[in-house]
């Protein structure tokens, strides 16, 4: 799984745009099952210019994208929506599994793995960015996150 993670992180380090102050790289999905409506999808961001502000993302493979952050409430992890992301010269901002990350919704069909597809992220100042994520293993980069725990309430 790990290997998986690293040759989609290879395979993804496409260049983004010249003009653009925003690079991002090493996006990553992990796979779904047929049942599964919403998917998590991760990069890292690099500001080369001034600091900026991802806004928003969207793709073709779900009906909306979301940035989601994962918070531990109690003994219960839970996703909320952040309303941005600041992105700070010299500090590279990581969204990985149990943390910061793109939520896929409304899924148009599972995301299978080897499978690539892109997301257009959206700045406050930079031009849009998009990426092409490749889906590694479900239960790649860290423990598998349940979804449904997103309205979970603690005992
Ligand atoms: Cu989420």
């Amino acid at each position: 799984m790990r290997l998986l993670t690293i040759l989609a992180a290879l395979l993804c380090a496409a260049p983004a745009w010249a003009e653009s102050l925003i690079t991002a790289d090493h996006a990553w999905a992990r796979a779904t099952s047929a049942s599964q409506t919403v998917g998590g999808a991760f990069l890292t961001l690099t500001a080369v210019g001034a600091a900026d502000r991802l806004l928003s993302a969207s793709s073709p493979a779900a009906a909306s994208v979301e940035l989601h952050e994962t918070i531990k409430d109690g003994d219960v992890m839970r996703m909320r929506p952040v309303a941005g992301l600041n992105v700070t010269p010299g500090r590279t901002v990581e969204l990985k599994p149990g943390g910061l990350h793109l939520m896929l919704m409304g899924l148009k069909r599972p995301l299978a793995l080897g499978a690539k597809f892109p997301v257009t992220l959206a700045f406050e100042k930079s031009a849009p960015v998009t990426v092409i994520v490749t889906v590694a293993g479900a239960g790649a980069g860290g423990p598998v996150m349940d979804h449904g725990a997103m309205h979970a309430h603690t005992p």
